[in-house]
């Protein structure tokens, strides 16, 4: 039992975004989150909490309440129950996690490239990628046509290709067929899965039947009613932790998934390099055959405190964050 002194301390950051960054009805200039250390005897711990805007529930103002309330607690020699605010449960049990030394530090750092533009530019980034070649495309953004033709051209162009896609809920049954009806039958087993294609789980469902597509799931891994089980014509569930929950809860759903077969991808909520180095460390330890959904760095126009291997982009350090408190 370690019975050294706790401190504690929260920082705030903002990062500028790359232009152009929108998350569904709104564009993201910076990134705001906090920071968290955890501080006992010769351990030490970080934890980063930063509520997604348009997709997390809770607010950074509310996160910072929350996180306040539970580092006071736990300096004060307690271990807090997890906090219901999903980034608040998942940055605190990073940094206790880091602390108690149970978050191993190999990390999986192979990432699907994404793709919401441009598909000569992916089809660049993917001549040139070393091992498994598995990009993302984001889909109905524009004519479900126009999806439907560059996944075909992308699968024809390149034999060892396989490609996730997500959707985000935007077509309905019709739109999505639309889509489905260009992608050549005999590529359709290179798509790996498709997120959430349709506004709704049935239709969804309904889709991967009736095109042999398989799907994904990852809005709805957030929904109450929520259960993994293996079902015809769905591949996998996307694991976004700042949107999930704590290490534990992200964790009970890996292994939820794997034990009924299906596929589990931790995926990135626009972490900062911090968030996002951990989420590598995550992927590694708990689904080490599968390649993360983590390759969001580059919207951001710098990293902090902790470098991803091989990027470009300069680090800001402690001295560039605001502290909030500590104690
Ligand atoms: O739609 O899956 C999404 C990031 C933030 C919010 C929503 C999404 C994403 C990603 C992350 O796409 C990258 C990935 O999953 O590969
Ligand atoms: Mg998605």
């Amino acid at each position: 039992m370690n019975t050294a002194r706790r401190n504690a301390a929260v920082y705030r950051y903002s990062l500028p975004m790359d232009a152009g960054v929108v998350l569904r009805n709104q564009r993201l200039k910076t990134r705001d989150g906090l920071l968290i250390h955890l501080q006992q005897g010769e351990q030490e711990g970080w934890g980063e909490i930063a509520p997604l805007p348009e997709f997390s529930q809770e607010t950074l103002a509310q996160a910072e309440q929350a996180a306040l309330s539970w580092l006071q607690s736990w300096q004060g020699g307690a271990l807090p129950a997890e906090s219901p605010l999903p980034s608040v449960a998942f940055g605190t049990s990073c940094a206790l996690a880091e602390l108690e030394q149970r978050l191993p530090l190999q990390a999986d750092y192979r990432k699907a490239p994404l793709c919401t533009g441009d598909p000569d530019e992916l089809f660049e980034v993917l001549t040139a990628l070393p091992g498994e070649k598995v990009a993302k495309v984001k889909v109905g953004l524009y004519e479900a046509v126009r999806d439907g033709m560059i996944v075909n051209v992308l699968l024809e162009a390149l034999p060892d290709l396989r490609l996730r896609l997500d959707a985000n809920r935007s077509w309905t049954r019709a739109k999505a067929d639309g889509f489905a009806k260009y992608v050549n039958p005999v590529l359709r087993d290179r798509i790996a899965f498709l997120e959430e294609p349709c506004k709704t789980r049935d239709e969804s469902r309904d889709f991967a039947k009736v095109t042999g597509i398989a799907i994904a799931w990852d809005e709805s891994v957030r929904e109450a009613d929520f259960v993994v089980q293996a079902e015809p014509g769905v591949a996998a569930i996307v694991i976004k932790p700042t949107l999930v929950g704590s290490l534990s809860r992200c964790r009970s759903l890996v292994e939820q998934a794997h034990a009924v077969g299906l596929t589990a991808v931790i995926s990135s909520s626009i972490e900062s390099s911090l968030g996002l180095t951990q989420l590598a460390r995550i992927a590694h330890w708990l689904t080490p055959t599968t390649v993360p959904g983590l390759d969001t760095l580059d919207l951001m126009q710098a990293q902090l405190l902790r470098r991803w291997p091989d990027s470009k982009l300069p680090l800001q350090d402690l001295q560039a964050l605001e502290c909030l408190w500590r104690s």
